[in-house]
């Protein structure tokens, strides 16, 4: 589909509040859900999904697909919801969330179709971004690890979303040091920066101090932008995609429960959700 620019992003900013908003019926399905982390990261995982990714929800296993890794695993509901949307499962399937034996559970895992990476344990999806962005320069025939890796363009990009909390975990700097080391151009991280942790503010529970300067000083390019304004994340990703030779990091500044007004900007990180809640969304959320 060809569009102007501005049609586009209000295309997505349509699309994140749809999404958002059954997510939180995902959620309902539990009575309780990861509303902060999932609504923070809605515009990112919409407009990567619905406008930056190459892939084909009627072929999940397309070996030349982008990759979709969600570290930060807990903020799946809003992947399910966008998954559904995108045609990779029956939105009907999105009821089964939670459920024993259902194939949409509380963190990202791939048996859910469209879904690359399972997390839970945070710190490590980054490091899985590093293994599969190296993949991407190897042929399958001659898939040995051991041979150095730029012999081709890669066959895929792969967008790595992960939390400003999880940047706590000293394995998400092993992954950062070795994707410039590799020179993975074809990898970006996306740092969900909604200033919270399951615990409190990131800030108090343990200071990273600037997140751009650590990347940059690991040899990734950076750019930080507001990571709830869709114009300004399309236009990232169309950056992130141009850059040659180095991996890239979007530090991006979001609000926690970011379209949920009451919820704003609090730590509602895993909390129960209310009729009331969905009766607020259903306000705010409209089209
Ligand atoms: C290794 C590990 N330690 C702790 C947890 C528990 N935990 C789940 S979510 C979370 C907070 C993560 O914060 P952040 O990455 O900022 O996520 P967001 O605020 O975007 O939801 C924590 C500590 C975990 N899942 N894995």
């Amino acid at each position: 589909m060809i569009m102007g620019n501005d049609e586009l992003v209000r295309d997505l900013e349509a699309k994140a509040k749809k999404l958002r908003l059954e997510s939180l019926s995902v959620m309902k399905e539990m009575g309780i859900g990861w509303l902060g982390g999932s609504f923070s990261s809605a515009d990112l995982v919409t407009a990567l999904l619905f406008y930056k990714m190459r892939h084909d929800p009627k072929n999940p296993q397309w070996p030349e697909r982008d990759r979709l890794i969600t570290s930060k695993g807990h903020s799946c509901e809003i992947v399910y919801a966008a998954l559904a949307e995108a045609g990779y499962f029956p939105r009907e399937e999105l009821k089964t969330y939670s459920h024993p034996g259902a194939r949409l559970q509380t963190h990202v895992n791939t048996r859910t179709p469209g879904v690359d990476y399972s997390g839970g344990s945070l710190g490590l999806g980054l490091s899985f971004a590093v293994g599969s962005a190296a993949g991407a320069y190897i042929q399958p025939a001659e898939a040995n690890l051991a041979a150095p890796v730029r012999r081709h363009a890669p066959r895929y990009r792969v967008y790595c979303v992960v939390g400003d909390g999880e940047c706590n975990e000293g394995q998400v700097w092993e992954a950062a040091a070795s994707a410039s080391h590799f020179r993975l151009d074809n990898l970006t991280a996306i740092i969900d920066s909604n200033r919270f942790q399951s615990t409190g503010a990131v800030e108090k529970t343990l200071n990273m101090l600037s997140l751009a300067e650590k990347f940059r000083s690991f040899g990734w390019e950076v750019r930080e932008i507001d990571g709830n304004k869709m114009g300004d994340v399309v236009a990232t990703l169309e950056w992130a995609a141009n850059i040659q030779g180095k991996p890239q990091a979007i530090i991006a500044h979001t609000v926690k429960g970011k379209g949920l007004p009451p919820y704003e900007n609090t730590n509602c990180h895993f909390i129960k959700i209310t009729d009331e809640m969905i009766k607020i969304g259903q306000e705010t959320l409209k089209n």
